[in-house]
């Protein structure tokens, strides 16, 4: 991969897992790794001690965009024309590679997103599977044959590229969902340009990196870092990117949700979260315990998908919280790539003082602080943003803290009368992405899947843990109706078009213009 200079040996860090060497990464256009036209980059820093310097990224700008969306317009030309199958054995070679290098793109990513690195090979596993899923689907790329209304005429559907795809991502998952994205975007015959989150631009770079390696031509795939004012921006309202595919903040989305709308552009948008997890007086305690443990504090609560709320029914309450705090003492903060740490640091400045000032509103809402609410020092955890797994209970539906997305190890917890109730209050929120039930009671999951208001329901199970070849996204201010992952990621990357063969021999009108 493009590294121009390895400038230091970093100081910090005296772990066995440290990498020392602090390089110079670049943006990938036009089929050449280079620079940023503007010379300018930005820093990419190890959130569990920032004073490891990971590397530096270019600084784009707009004209850098539009030379990467000028030479995959290009090659769109001919990449649209390359059978499905062809592009499936490039997956394959893919999906070897990824395999290969599983355990170094890991690492990379834990040191520059904080996760440990269980959850990284996770992350990494995911991007392995949507390119199996890939595999297969390019020689599924299923059209319809149906009947006509006339006589000896032929009707189907194909699936026809789009065009070139506009792709802005995160940073929670840094590799994964880039990998849902770029994936089906290539196996449906677009090309793409790429601009990932500033705070994790090097797990892209793995990505592309093995893109390349794996024989995908490259001029198929641009990645541009950048900030997302302006690379971002100039993505959604370049005249050239037909596609736009969004995964970020409810408030970005809106913004590119107005500009890509006014295009008339296919806009993907996966947005925020606030979760809930109910646990019923019939629950398995047990589980519904390690559910919310995992679920709130796994990714240190990072995920769109995390675990905010538990609501709780109020025969079992009390047992609950006990009992889940005691589980969540246990947790381990710590570097992400060290032995036994089970939970990193918050992932930027920004996020750990975002977290810290809702818990302080929640203080200030009078909810009860059961548990952690502070900045986490000691040993090995001071140049790091991290910060204790907290817990709120007696929180009420109206308060901030049950209400507003987080995106940090905050859970709060409500107590409800019944399961009515709590099915209320989880749908009592503008979001409505991940959901989940404990309980014993068929019945009471069936009305579960047909209440809750939300694009993900699991029943005994945590709201977190997508698979890779099911539909994800959400409702309400969660998304606008489209899904990522498995074929409804196809249907988005496609359009459909109807083809008719009339065999006839005449001019046949259809039915609705025969007037006698
Ligand atoms: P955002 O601040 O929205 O950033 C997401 C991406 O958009 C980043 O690459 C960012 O660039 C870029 N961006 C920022 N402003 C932009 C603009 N005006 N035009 C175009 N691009 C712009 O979100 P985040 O803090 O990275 O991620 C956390 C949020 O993502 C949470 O709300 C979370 O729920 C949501 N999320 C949702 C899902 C799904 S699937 N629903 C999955 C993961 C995360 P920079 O690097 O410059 O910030």
């Amino acid at each position: 991969m493009a590294i121009t200079t390895e400038a230091r040996i970093n100081p910090s860090m005296n772990g066995k897992t440290k990498e020392t060497r602090v390089k110079t990464y670049q943006n990938f256009i036009a089929g050449k790794w280079c620079d940023s036209e503007s010379g300018e980059t930005f820093e990419n820093r190890n959130p569990a001690d920032t004073t490891d310097l990971i590397g530096t990224f270019p600084l784009s700008t707009v004209g850098d965009v539009d030379r990467a969306v000028a030479s995959v317009k290009k090659a769109f030309e001919w990449w649209r024309k390359v059978p499905a199958p062809e592009k499936g054995h490039m997956f394959f070679k893919l999906a070897e590679l990824l395999r290969e290098r599983k355990e170094r793109y890991s690492f990379d990513m834990t040191r520059e997103m904080g996760k440990p690195i269980f959850e990284t090979r996770g992350d990494v596993q995911e991007v392995i599977d949507t390119v199996d899923y890939a595999i297969g689907e390019s020689r599924r790329m299923f059209g319809h044959t149906v009947p006509s209304e006339l006589p000896n005429k032929f009707n189907m559907t194909i699936r026809f590229p789009i065009g070139v795809a506009g792709l802005i991502t995160p940073w929670n998952f840094p590799m994964a969902i880039p990998s849902w994205k770029t994936v089906p975007a290539l196996a449906c015959g677009n090309t793409f340009v790429i601009k990932p989150a500033q705070i994790t631009p090097l797990s892209v770079n793995n990505l592309i990196e093995a893109f390349l390696d794996a024989g995908f031509p490259p001029e198929v795939l641009n990645v541009v870092h950048g900030s997302g004012s302006k690379v971002g921006n100039r993505l959604v309202e370049h005249p050239d990117t037909a596609i736009v595919s969004f995964t970020g903040s409810s408030a970005v989305g809106r913004q590119i949700g107005e500009v890509g709308g006014r295009m008339l552009k296919r806009i993907s948008m996966e947005l925020g979260g606030k979760n809930a997890q109910i646990v019923l007086n019939d629950a398995d305690l047990e589980m519904a315990v390690d559910a919310a443990v995992w679920g709130g504090f796994g990714t240190t609560g990072q995920r769109c998908t995390a675990t905010s709320r538990v609501i709780v029914e109020e025969g079992i309450h009390d047992k609950f919280v006990a009992a889940y705090i005691e589980a969540t003492k246990k947790l381990k903060l710590g570097y992400g790539n060290d032995k036994g740490v089970t939970m990193g640091p918050a992932s930027s400045e920004a996020q750990l003082k975002t977290d810290l000032s809702y818990i302080e509103i929640g203080k200030k809402e009078g909810a009860t602080l059961a548990y952690g609410g502070k900045r986490a020092i000691g040993p090995g955890l001071d140049n790091g943003y991290f910060i204790e797994p907290t817990i709120f209970t007696g929180v009420k539906r109206d308060m901030r803290i049950a209400r507003e997305e987080i995106f940090g190890p905050v859970v709060s917890i409500l107590k409800v009368k019944d399961f009515k109730e709590a099915i209320d209050v989880c749908n009592d929120t503008e979001y409505g992405l991940s959901s989940a039930v404990f309980t014993k009671d068929i019945n009471k999951a069936y009305v579960a899947f047909r209440d809750i208001e939300c694009g993900l329901t699991y029943i005994n199970a945590s709201t977190i843990g997508a698979e890779a070849h099911m539909p994800f996204g959400g409702m309400k201010a969660t998304g606008n109706g489209h899904r990522e992952g498995g074929w409804e990621a196809y249907e988005f990357y496609s359009e459909t078009k109807a083809c008719y063969v009339d065999y006839s021999g005449t001019v046949q009108r259809a039915q609705i213009d025969n007037y006698v």
